[in-house]
Order: C-alpha cells, then structure tokens, then sequence
C-alpha cells in the first residue's frame, strides 16, 4: 500500500514536471516567434523618446534627437520623422521631451503617435 502511493507519487510529480517544462519551452518558442516578428515587420509599434528639435506641422514632419530604441536596435540619434497624424504635432514645441511610436510603413518609418513626455 506505502509503495504504490509512493508510486502514484511520483507519476504524479513526473507529469508535473514535464508539463512545466513542456510550458517552459512553449515560453520560448513564444519568445522566438516575436523575435521573427519584430524581423517581419509586420504594424510592430516601437516606443521611443526623445527630445524634439524642430516641428513642421504643415509637412508632418519632426526632428528628433531620440534615445536607443532597443526593439529596433537603433542607436541613439537626431533625425527626421515623417508624422501619420499632423494634429499630434500641435502639442509639441522646439526642445520638449517627446514620447512616440514608431511603425514601419513601406521603406520607411513613420510616427504613429507623438505627445509631451509625461515626466
Ligand atoms: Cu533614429
């Protein structure tokens, strides 16, 4: 009676364990899966902030002196931005600290959202 509850035991804990990891490798694979996302391209929203230098709100555009944007592996650095929604523009003035989204659309990237930092 002792030995087959210790069985039962055991075949219990088994099944836990290769359920865990059979979730753990899921985890992984999940991971894996993202990382061919953010490759593909596909509408992936990357966070970014920065420091904006000057605003064409007619054009849509912005320069921005941008922190590492780690999704992208972009570098820190100052460039141009062509911005989806011009109104987002309104709230920015020269030398705010900006907080944005960026998506690639076709060849290039675009700002889908920008606003004031909230700091
Ligand atoms: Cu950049």
């Amino acid at each position: 009676m002792f030995k087959s509850t210790t069985l039962s035991l055991s075949a219990v804990l088994l099944v836990f364990a290769s359920n865990f990891g059979y979730a753990e490798e899921m985890k992984g694979m999940g991971n894996m899966n993202m990382q061919q996302d953010m490759g593909s391209e596909s509408m992936q929203v990357h966070k970014g902030h920065g420091v904006a230098n000057k605003i064409n709100g007619a054009a849509g555009k912005v320069n921005i002196s941008h922190e590492a944007i780690d999704s992208m592996k972009w570098p820190k650095m100052t460039m141009d931005f062509t911005v989806q929604n011009k109104a987002d523009l309104a709230a920015i003035k020269p030398g705010m600290a900006v907080d944005f989204e960026i998506t690639k659309q076709g060849k290039g990237y675009r700002i889908s959202h920008i606003a004031p930092a909230k700091e």
